[in-house]
This record gives C-alpha cells, structure tokens and sequence, in this order.
C-alpha cells in the first residue's frame, strides 16, 4: 500500500519549478492567484495541512495557531526572518518551524550596498529629475552627494548578512565597524577588518552610515529608538533592509525631515505594505518595495531549501534549518 503523501499548503506563488517539485514529491496545495491569504483562511489551512509554506505576509500568531490540527508538524517558512511566526506557541504545540538561510545573503547585501549608494549620490533623486524633463544640462554644483570611500560604515547585525556587507564594503574603501549581540571571532574581525563596538550608543555617534542587519525580535523591537536616532550625526545616512520593526520609523521621518539625519534607504517598513505617508515626500529617503532578496535565483534557492526542509522531515529526520529561537 502507498502511504498518503502529506498536505503542504503553500501561501503565495512559488517560481515555477519549486511548484512543480512540490506536486511531485507532496500533495501540494498552491496558491495560483498569488492572492494574500485572510486570517480565516490561514486558519482553514493550519486546521487542515500536515506542513504549512508561509512567507513574511502571513501573520501566523497565537489567535491562527489556536486552530492548528493535529496533523500541523512543520511549518516550513519561505524566507530567513521568522518574526511573523509565533514561535513560542509553535513549540508548545509541537510544531518544527524552519526558514531559508544563507540562500539570500548575498543578494541581500548587494541590496544594501546599493542602497549606501543610492542615498549617497542621490541615485533616485536624479533618475526622478531626468524622467520628470526637469535636466536641463551638467553643471559644477548639479546633484552633489557624498564620496563614500573613506567614510565608517556602523553594521548593527554581524550574521551573515552583515558579513556579506563588510565584505563588499571594504571594497568600496568603508572602514568597517559593528555591534552585535555578541563579538565575532577574532578570525572574522581580522578577515573584516572591523572594529566592535560594545556599546550601539557610542557607535551610532562615530560613523557616517548605519547600515541594519540584525533579526527582528523581541529584543530587537525599536532597537533604533528616536533616543539612539538622536544620536546619528547630522550628515550620517541609514539604511535598513532587516525589519522596519526594528527602527522607529516616525522618529526616523520626522528626523530626516528636519534635516537631523541626512538621507535613509530603506527596503522594510514597520507596516507593510503601508508606507508613512511623510517618508513618500522626502527626496532624503530611497524607498524599495522589500526587493532585497528578489532575485531569480534565490527564489528557487530558497524554494529548493523549502522543500529540503520538508522532505528531511517528513522522512522522519531533523530537517536541516530548523529555527532555534534563543539562535536567533
Ligand atoms: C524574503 C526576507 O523575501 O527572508 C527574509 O527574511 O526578508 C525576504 O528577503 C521574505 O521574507 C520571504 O518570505
């Protein structure tokens, strides 16, 4: 007798290949329309599937996991962050969480180096003067921004995202320096050539672009909180593509309208897909869509770890990114 393939509700559309595999290898339940999927039909899914395939869109809290069958053992998140998982209540119901690591990171820090450059030479500015007929020629003073090479890049974050970045910052002539929960090896330090930072406070005063990097957790709430903003010198830029729960993005826009921070780049917001309305007016800000991690290749890349994830576990052995939280 075959044994019944397990119920994989898959939340958003997948590239093509990855979907296909899915159906092959489980009974797969897409979502073709790629339309978000609501509160109560997330619920009908947890209630049902044996593996549930979320992405950073689906909120799957306390309130969904109250629903969750019996039969929900994994669910297998599309994607690194785990911030929209309840991961408390997933492991006091028994249910494996795992996520898509080192697959995007260097698609990601690609995106925040060109994010320092976008809000350094003012990128997006002058595309938007071109496209709007309003260039009527070079001229001596036209669009200055600032040289970066030279300048302190402060990395909030040293996992691999924040590594991948030092890597190409020191490249582009940056001075590396960082604050992480806990110090790197001294290998990596030197491999880097960063400097740590203890204290965030005194690290936020001395560089010239702050760049984050680090998980969105409890811990990491507001971690750049309008008092530690404060403390950015006035010609230093920020740029985030983490979480935009990490910053406090009210503090941030009223700061970067007041001229108290030069210039943001930001690819997260606090309430996706909502934009603070105030950050739209800014010619200081670079605003992207969430697209760090969108490249072609690291969807299948992620895809393909997804159902790596699924089939280790289904098969009955720990699955190979498994999320720990205190890990995280
Ligand atoms: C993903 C991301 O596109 O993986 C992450 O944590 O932020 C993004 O790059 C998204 O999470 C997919 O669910």
């Amino acid at each position: 007798m075959t044994k019944k393939k397990p119920l994989v509700v898959v939340t958003r559309k997948l590239p093509e290949a990855i979907e296909t595999r899915m159906m092959e290898l489980f009974d797969a339940r897409l979502n073709i329309d790629d339309v978000s999927m609501s509160k109560q039909e997330l619920i009908d899914a947890v209630k049902e599937a044996d593996v549930l395939v979320p992405t950073v869109t689906d909120k799957i809290d306390a309130a969904v996991l109250a629903h969750a069958g019996p039969n929900l053992r994994l669910i297998a998140n599309f994607g690194t962050g785990v911030d929209h998982v309840d991961l408390q209540t997933a492991r006091s119901r028994g249910i494996t969480v795992t996520n898509t690591p080192d697959v995007l990171t260097e698609d990601t820090a690609d995106m925040t180096m060109a994010l320092i450059l976008s809000v350094s030479r003012r990128l997006a500015e002058g595309e938007r003067l071109i496209r709007k007929g309003a260039w009527d020629g070079w001229g001596p003073t036209l669009m200055l921004g600032h040289r970066i090479w030279g300048k302190r890049l402060g990395i909030v974050g040293m996992g691999r995202i924040g590594r991948a970045l030092a890597r190409r910052a020191k490249g582009f002539g940056l001075s590396v320096h960082y604050h992480n929960r806990r110090r790197v090896h001294p290998d990596i330090e030197e491999e880097l050539d960063a400097t740590y930072w203890e204290s965030l406070d005194q690290m936020l005063a001395h560089v010239d672009v702050i760049s984050v990097n680090c998980p969105h957790t409890p811990a990491t709430y507001h971690l750049l909180s309008a008092r530690r903003l404060k403390l950015m010198q006035p010609h230093a830029i920020l740029v985030n593509t983490a979480r935009g729960e990490i910053v406090d993005e009210p503090a941030l826009t009223r700061m970067l309208a007041d001229g108290e921070i030069a210039g943001a780049g930001l690819d997260v917001f606090e309430h996706e897909p909502a934009v603070n309305p105030k950050l739209l007016e800014l010619q200081n800000a670079v605003l992207l869509p969430h697209m760090g991690s969108a490249t072609i290749e690291g969807r299948v890349d992620m895809g393909e770890k997804v159902l790596i994830n699924i089939k280790t576990f289904v098969d009955g052995h720990t699955p190979p990114d498994r999320v720990i939280e205190g890990l995280l």
